[in-house]
């Protein structure tokens, strides 16, 4: 090939070349996309949010690109999921017990007890019933695209140990902003307080609360064992996580952009599962080395509280509606029997 001939083919590509990518940055800019979560950078929820982000840049060809932002700099999930339904932010990950307020079929997951492993969790979330419960959102103005794993919760104090339910007695424990888990601590005897994760850390340190309950992985990544002594493992609840976006905002994208979410999300979900059990399972010992007491129940004890918490069974049919509970204990079932 002569050389005036490669010139040419090689100015030819690049006039191709810049004429495709004006038209890209004229038309299509990237869509931004803040995903806003409450746990810091370095904890499951930041790395999955990580996940998610690569993969819509990867699924959508660079066209739609997410910012990950954590450690509630967006506000606690309450304040999120307003700007979500107001339309001044795109998505975010948070509990499904602060949405309880917007949507109360999400108050099926604070059952305490309800699920009682990881398989029936994935199976009740990914399934029916947790459908329903995501098809919900809409008609408040959020899009739920999949349930991440927070994972089974657990207590934590600095006062002492806790070998019996008395020992909660006077207790001042933070929980979520959720009736159920108000009452369902205030049955076992503590002063529960509802207060905003964002804020948990500092009123453990300051002693403005005891005490506190999340999953070992939130125990470790949020660095509570600096300030609490003493972890109980109780497995009261299943706690999950959700993805929702702003209705509002997930209307205007086109077919391909939701399902370029949606496919990230699914990739996501799967990520975050796999990492938080994998974190979970060594994280006792992490937490044991990091000078944490810890201890677990005894089969009579944990039995008492059980039987107490399911008092509260009757509160949540009651504000999930009697047919969504009956679905939901039937559908458990079915997965236990193994069909
Ligand atoms: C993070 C919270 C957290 C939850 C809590 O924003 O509030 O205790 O377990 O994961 O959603």
């Amino acid at each position: 090939m002569s050389f005036l001939r490669r010139t040419l083919i090689a100015a030819a590509s690049v006039a191709v070349l810049s004429a495709s990518f004006a038209a890209v940055a004229q038309d299509i800019k990237p869509r931004l996309i803040r995903f806003g979560y409450g746990l810091n950078e370095q904890s499951n929820q930041g790395r999955a949010a990580k996940v998610f982000a690569d993969e819509v840049a990867k699924l959508s060809g660079g066209k739609m690109k997410v910012r990950a932002i954590g450690a509630a700099a967006l506000g606690p999930d309450n304040q999120m999921q307003q700007a979500l339904i107001g339309g001044a932010q795109e998505m975010m990950v948070g509990s499904t017990a602060t949405l309880v307020g917007i949507t109360k079929e999400m108050a099926l997951w604070d059952t305490p007890f309800l699920i009682s492993n990881t398989k029936e969790a994935d199976a009740m979330l990914d399934g029916p019933i947790g459908d329903k419960v995501r098809n919900k959102l809409p008609e408040k103005g959020l899009v739920g695209l999949v349930y991440w794993e927070n994972g089974f919760r657990n207590l934590t104090n600095s006062k002492r140990a806790i070998t019996k339910m008395e020992d909660m007695n006077g207790i001042k424990l933070r929980v979520m902003q959720n009736n159920v888990f108000l009452s369902s601590f205030q049955t076992l005897g503590a002063n529960a307080i509802p207060l905003a994760f964002s804020e948990l850390f500092s009123a453990l340190e300051t002693k403005t609360v005891d005490g506190q309950e999340n999953p070992f992985n939130t125990i470790l990544s949020s660095k509570f064992y600096e300030v609490q002594k003493y972890m109980t493992v109780t497995n009261h609840v299943y706690s999950p996580w959700i993805v929702t976006a702003s209705k509002k905002w997930w209307g205007q994208l086109s077919k391909d952009e939701q399902k370029v979410l949606m496919d990230a999300a699914r990739v996501s979900r799967d990520f975050e599962r796999k990492d938080t059990r994998d974190e979970a399972a060594k994280a006792m010992a992490d937490l044991k080395t990091k000078g944490m007491m810890i201890n677990e129940l005894s089969p009579a004890e944990s039995a008492r509280m059980r039987d107490k918490l399911t008092k509260v069974y009757a509160t949540v049919a009651a504000d999930v509606g009697m047919d969504l509970w009956n679905e939901a204990q039937a559908e458990l079932k079915k997965i236990r029997g193994g069909k």
